[in-house]
């Protein structure tokens, strides 16, 4: 059987980690973030592939592409988390798992960041993990595909 790839999505402004807020986000870059799901897909002998962008339209493109090319979408969709029905919908007509990421714990802040228009449509959601919250979502992924 050939490697199966993880779509992994990261919505707006997640390209300035790092730079700004560490007290919230923490110092780490996108980059090392990717470096820890990475590894962790590669331990469970999974690919993954990346695509970070600050508009809705590019991320929904990249979901209806991830229904051909990926087994599972690991997805921290940043502030469209809160009110982007479009990803919602997109999410909603991809058949593989879908696994939602925040480096913070969105609960135990503002109120507007409470509802998750993602989490009905995701198999589950890690939150307030930084990095680490990438490494259990493929752990996350790796059990649900070979439930599947
Ligand atoms: O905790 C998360 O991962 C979030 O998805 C991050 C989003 C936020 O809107 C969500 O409520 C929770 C924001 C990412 C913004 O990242 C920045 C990084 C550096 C400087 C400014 C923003």
């Amino acid at each position: 059987m050939s490697t199966q790839t993880v779509m992994v999505l990261s919505g707006p402004n997640l390209n300035l980690l790092g730079e700004r807020e560490p007290e919230v986000y923490g110092a780490e870059t996108l980059d090392d973030h990717l470096t820890v799901a990475t590894e962790a897909a590669t331990a469970h002998g999974l690919a993954i592939d990346h695509l970070q962008s600050n508009h809705e339209g590019e991320l929904v493109d990249a979901i209806h592409a991830a229904r051909a090319n990926c087994a599972a979408i690991v997805i921290n969709p940043g502030a469209f988390t809160h009110y982007a029905w479009a990803i919602h919908d997109a999410l909603a007509a991809f058949d593989g798992p879908v696994i939602e990421v925040h480096l913070s714990n969105p609960a135990a802040r503002e109120p507007w960041r409470h509802t998750s228009v993602v989490a009905p449509v995701a198999a589950g959601t890690i939150a307030g993990f930084g990095s680490d919250g990438y490494r259990l979502a493929m752990d996350a992924v790796a059990a649900l595909l070979a439930s599947a």
